[in-house]
């Protein structure tokens, strides 16, 4: 997929500026009694911040880049113009993290990314620039393709990230998640039995796109789960591979709902090997 003749940077900064936006919105306008409602399962919740979140967001960028369409978690995919014009897509995750942010735990994260292709389509699309916000930190992860991976911290120095150097799976911290349905998050328990042995221990942030962030920062050393999507991963996937890192599905496809597998270049293929020695468990269908 060759890029097309856009100002990445250009594309970058407008990333971070309505993420950062959006991350200081959800914070200061927090309402004390939050209004939340559910999804697809009863613990799956949305919060009214995550769609003024969204709105705010929808809002800056139809206004900076009206030709762009808009796919975001809120309300899925939608036209902001004739996408066939640009060829781009922003991909918004208002509020990940959503658990954290209704229990006042951090981290939770505004994730904006700008993409090629379809977003709904897994091997159909790819990140090509994005940021990432930690809104209880402060910090900024942003990367556009060919451009390098930065940490921002709240006194605006940028770190160059580069990950972490472990090559030894036996010694490797690896983050990962569990989904909102309670008997996959069963089969997930149930994978992770047979995993945790070969590896030195997991995290569980609650927040997909700060622990993708963060095995390009090298504060861990990898990351999997099976049912994230693809705005939980698209500015973390730029961010992790310009830091040097490798991001994958199960078996080596493309990322998607199935699967997400995310390391440096040292453990990717072990952890792709462990994830894929394990993964059945977890898929419905077997
Ligand atoms: C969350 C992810 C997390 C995953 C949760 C949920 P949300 O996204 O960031 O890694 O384990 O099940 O999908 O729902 O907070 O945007």
């Amino acid at each position: 997929m060759n890029p097309t003749p856009h100002d990445l940077a250009a594309l970058e900064a407008l990333a971070v500026e309505v993420a950062r936006e959006a991350a200081a919105f959800i914070v200061e306008q927090r309402p004390t009694e939050l209004e939340v409602s559910t999804k697809s399962t009863h613990t799956d919740v949305v919060t009214v911040m995550d769609s003024r979140s969204q709105e705010l967001i929808s809002e800056r960028l139809r206004t900076a880049r009206p030709q762009d369409a808009f796919f975001g978690e809120e309300d899925g995919a939608e036209r902001g113009g004739d996408p066939s014009e640009t060829g781009l897509t922003w991909v918004v995750d208002p509020i990940d993290g959503t658990v954290n942010y209704l229990y006042g735990l951090a981290p939770y994260a505004v994730s904006v990314a700008v993409v090629e292709g379809d977003p709904a389509v897994p091997g159909e699309w790819r990140p090509v620039a994005g940021a990432v916000v930690d809104a209880t930190s402060g910090e900024v992860f942003h990367a556009h393709l060919g451009g390098g991976s930065r940490r921002r911290g709240v006194d605006g120095t940028e770190t160059e990230l580069t990950g972490s150097g472990c090559t030894d799976i036996a010694q490797a911290l690896v983050a990962t998640g569990f989904g909102y349905d309670s008997a996959k998050r069963g089969r997930q328990a149930r994978a992770l039995v047979e995993l945790l042995p070969a590896i030195r221990d997991i995290r569980r942030g609650g927040s997909a796109a700060l622990d993708l962030c963060h095995v390009a920062s090298g504060q861990v050393d990898g990351y999997y789960e099976m049912g994230v999507n693809a705005w939980d991963i698209a500015a973390a996937w730029l961010v992790i591979t310009e830091a040097g890192g490798l991001l994958t599905g199960a078996s080596g496809r493309p990322p998607s709902p199935d699967s997400v597998v995310a390391a440096g270049p040292g453990v990717h293929a072990d952890l792709l090997a462990l994830v894929d020695s394990v993964i059945d468990l977890v898929r419905e269908d077997r």
